[in-house]
């Protein structure tokens, strides 16, 4: 991995993409006829789920090879793990997948990509086995005491009662920054955690996030803006990303520290961007990006940012979850990044 430069990397994940359909089709066939009890009886997928399923093993492993990470895929086989066992299935199915799909791409690839591609899914199949501990749970705060106050509130989806905590929470004395991080994000955390471990559904989560976005427009107003701006920041999810609230938190948070911020939300084309940066006047591009799939977009935009404005100008700032997981990246790519959470700019 360490040897292979960014833009294989980034062929290498295009090609993997490409098999999508062959792989899996082949793979459940081979399945299928060898295995049929992973698709017969109670809890087990259907082919088509289950060829969805191996989809994203290679739509992640593929990111995790474009961001030069093999413990990004270690993470993935960890979490996924983890969410099978909290729905009733095995870890063991997943670790059959990792060889499968190892015995077919092994034929299709040329010898150094081969290498990289089973040393990864191998990894994977190890790390699926080890699910890691869990965080020791934090010492009681009284932020701490808000957080979980706000996450039941946001679980009942009560817009009013959760506005009026953060309200209730400001009066006290809180700055902004300590609500959206202590409070906001590791509320959002916690919703991951509860959805992965099958503690809530998919529509308790998004009602949950609905309630937050909605908080923190009720916040928005008490940020106040600094006058002459430190300088002109655009923010924006890459394509393809639906995660908002990091992108959010960041636009807010700068403007709070006097920039004069255009936020783009997520899942914003390429070109899109490219004005936003030309009618702003850009001095610094944030980019947001939270799935490991998401790399080759912010390599993409990155690229297209500097061949449209040249070398130094916008600065590109990049944070989110992707980049925690591919640390190498940003360096790559020349840009900077944050890589931890807002407490750490
Ligand atoms: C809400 C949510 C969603 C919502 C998002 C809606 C919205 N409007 O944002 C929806 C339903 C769309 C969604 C979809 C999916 N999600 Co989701 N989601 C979440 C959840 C619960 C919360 C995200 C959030 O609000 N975080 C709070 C913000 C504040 O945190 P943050 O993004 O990390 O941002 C901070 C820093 O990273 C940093 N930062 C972020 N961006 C930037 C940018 C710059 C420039 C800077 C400087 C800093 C910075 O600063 C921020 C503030 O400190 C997370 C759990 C988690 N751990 O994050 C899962 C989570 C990220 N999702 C997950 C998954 C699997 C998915 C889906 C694949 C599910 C599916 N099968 O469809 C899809 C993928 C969609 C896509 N193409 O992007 C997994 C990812 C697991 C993995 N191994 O990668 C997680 C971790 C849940 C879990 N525990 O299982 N999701």
């Amino acid at each position: 991995m360490e040897a292979m430069p960014i833009l294989d990397r980034l062929e290498l994940g295009h090609r993997l993409r490409n098999l999508r359909g062959e792989m899996t089709q082949a793979v459940s066939e081979e399945l299928c006829t060898r295995r049929p009890e992973r698709f017969s009886g109670p809890r087990k997928p259907t082919r088509q789920a289950w060829a969805e399923e191996a989809g994203e093993h290679l739509d992640f492993l593929a990111g995790a090879l474009e961001g030069g990470s093999l413990a990004a895929f270690e993470e993935y086989a960890r979490w996924r793990s983890r969410v099978l066992i909290s729905r009733a299935h095995s870890a063991g199915d997943l670790v059959e997948d990792f060889e499968e799909m190892e015995a077919w791409l092994g034929t299709r690839l040329e010898p150094a990509e081969q290498d990289l591609v089973v040393q990864a899914l191998r990894a994977g199949a190890q790390a699926a086995g080890d699910l890691g501990v869990s965080p020791a749970r934090p010492a009681p705060t009284r932020l701490r005491e808000i957080q979980e106050r706000f996450l039941s509130t946001i679980l009942k989806g009560d817009r009013r009662e959760a506005t009026g905590l953060a309200l209730e929470a400001l009066q006290e004395g809180h700055s902004i920054p300590d609500l959206y991080i202590e409070v906001f994000q590791e509320a959002q955390y916690e919703l991951g955690r509860l959805w992965e471990s099958n503690r809530i559904t998919v529509a308790e989560e998004h009602m949950a996030t609905a309630v937050t976005q909605s908080v923190l427009a009720r916040l928005y107003p008490y940020i106040e803006s600094v006058r002459p701006p430190l300088g002109n920041l655009v923010v924006t999810g890459v394509e393809g990303e639906m995660h908002q609230i990091g992108g959010h938190m960041v636009s807010d948070l700068f403007e709070a520290r006097g920039w004069d911020v255009r936020f783009l939300g997520t899942n914003v084309p390429r070109d899109g961007v490219l004005q936003a940066l030309a009618e702003h006047d850009a001095d610094l591009l944030g980019i947001s990006a939270t799935m490991l799939f998401s790399v080759p977009n912010v390599v993409e935009l990155v690229h297209a940012v500097r061949q449209r404005f040249g070398p130094t100008r916008p600065r590109i700032l990049v944070g989110g979850a992707t980049f925690r997981l591919a640390p190498r990246l940003a360096g790559e790519l020349g840009v900077e990044s944050c890589v931890g959470d807002l407490r750490q700019l």
